[in-house]
């Protein structure tokens, strides 16, 4: 290097020093955070994450903007879960189903028919139950700043209404990546087949997968209603989700900021919580005039027993979590 190279490279590095010490004497840049959601423009999870968005760039002046990344372009769930816990992406927002796998606590919503409705499950996260689900995900890097709802998941598929367990023998089923799902087709007597979701639509079109379950929304925003027409509502399931941000960066964030954040994602949840239930009542009328065949299960007690196997399971391999599931069960 020449003399005059080095000199110009001291001062470049001086300089360097010096931005460096305004800055920590000075404001503090602004952080831009990477935020994940699964969903298309106008689902009640996309409107909400972008008013989360607007909402804590507002309540923190500025000191943290979010960038939101909709329709799964980040990739899949189970990859975004792991992006957020290692700080490669900074919030998501998860359903509690891809999440159980890595933590045991959070698995427990995972459980057919752990919940009778949605008001119990409403009750059960607002109270301890959800305060030892937060604290199994800390502990596994995942802060939950709030809850959405993601109402009851229900079967449909391409070949005849399900009234009885019976009826999904032989069928192959896709579900969420969780050992659990997977557990409760196999014990209905159908084949699992764990896949992301942006593979569903293709897989029901081509026949790879009879059927598949979600709630009314999905079924009807990702247009699986046009090549599954058989829905059949055995609410099977009812998870809630997260908006969820990085362990290590919320520890790092100021009380105040912390607040900030904290009431931007609950204020963004009650807006959520809103448009999910006008959105359930247009997305269920829309597929049904769309041609949907549709059928209740009024004894849902079959159901309901075939899923011992995969209670039995999980408590043998998180014996600690026994008594989660029973202040659940046990919650009114
Ligand atoms: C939707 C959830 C989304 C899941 C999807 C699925 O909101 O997070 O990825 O189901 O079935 O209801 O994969």
């Amino acid at each position: 290097m020449t003399n005059g190279k080095i000199a110009r490279v001291r001062t470049a590095a001086l300089a360097a020093v010096a931005i460096a010490g305004a800055l920590a004497a000075g404001p503090v840049a602004a952080a831009e955070w990477r935020a994940w959601n699964i969903h298309v423009d106008g689902y009640p999870n996309t409107v909400a994450m972008d008013k989360f968005a607007e909402l804590v760039a507002e309540k923190t002046d500025g000191r943290v903007t979010v960038k939101n990344f909709h329709g799964g372009v980040l990739g899949s769930q189970p990859d975004a879960i792991e992006q957020v816990r290692v700080g490669a992406l900074q919030v998501g927002n998860f359903n509690l189903g891809p999440i159980g796998p890595i933590a045991p606590a959070a698995n427990v919503v995972s459980l057919p028919f752990v919940f009778r409705d949605i008001d119990h499950m409403h009750t059960a996260l607002d109270g301890e139950a959800g305060d030892k689900i937060s604290e199994g995900m800390a502990e596994k890097g995942l802060i939950a700043l709030a809850w959405y709802d993601s109402g009851a998941r229900s079967f449909y598929n391409t070949q005849k209404p399900i009234e009885k367990p019976e009826d999904v023998k032989g069928m192959k089923v896709r579900v969420m990546n969780n050992d659990l799902y997977s557990g409760m087709i196999a014990e209905l007597g159908g084949n699992p087949s764990p896949m992301a979701f942006s593979e569903v639509y293709q897989s029901l079109k081509t026949g790879v997968v009879d059927g598949a379950e979600n709630n009314w929304p999905s079924y009807e925003s990702t247009g699986h209603f046009e090549v599954a027409g058989f829905y059949s509502n055995s609410q099977h399931l009812i998870i809630p989700e997260c908006v969820c941000i990085n362990a290590d960066l919320w520890n790092s964030l100021s009380p105040e900021d912390q607040e900030a954040v904290k009431e931007a994602a609950r204020e963004s949840a009650e807006l959520q919580r809103e448009l999910w239930a006008e959105r359930e009542k247009t997305s269920r009328e829309k597929v049904i005039a769309a041609g949907v065949k549709y059928n209740d299960i009024t004894d849902k007690a079959p159901f309901q027993e075939a899923m011992k196997p995969v209670y039995d399971k999980y408590l043998a391999e998180n014996p600690d979590i026994k008594p989660l599931v029973e202040l659940i069960q046990n919650t009114q």
